[in-house]
């Protein structure tokens, strides 16, 4: 998509701190990060909504997932990660192109869990 951030950071059109690649993700550095180590893994090719991924495209994004987590953690010294979509503006998606965030975490750093819709 023409006008979307992420579709141009993924044809490197605009920088982006790329920290992996696969044929069909791609993860790189969150430019606001809320920890040291932010990472975004999002699809290459432009998908708003996490039910819009064909099934191939998504199982190459929770494996690189998967893959991610604990280097993230390694490479900043975590305790523990928070891993999560924001997949819709209404749960406070703002760029329209799938992403994970997966957002180190340190034992008293104070930042908040995911909670539960209506938990
Ligand atoms: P969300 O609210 O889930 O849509 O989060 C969007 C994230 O994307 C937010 O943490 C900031 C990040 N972001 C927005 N624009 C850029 C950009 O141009 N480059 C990078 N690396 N990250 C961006």
């Amino acid at each position: 998509m023409s006008d979307c951030i992420f579709c141009a950071i993924a044809a490197k059109d605009v920088h982006g701190r790329i920290v992996h690649e696969t044929e069909h993700s791609l993860a790189f550095l969150d430019v606001n990060p809320l920890a040291p180590g932010h990472t975004l893994v999002v699809p290459k090719d432009h998908y708003a909504r996490l039910d819009d991924l064909p099934e191939e495209i998504s199982a190459d994004l929770w494996r690189t997932v998967d893959e991610l987590v604990p280097r993230v953690e390694d490479g900043v010294d975590a305790d523990a990660t928070n891993v999560g979509v924001n997949n819709g503006p209404a749960a406070g998606q703002e760029v329209e192109h799938v992403h994970v965030h997966i957002v180190p975490r340190f034992e008293g750093d104070g930042g908040s869990p995911i909670h539960a819709v209506g938990g």
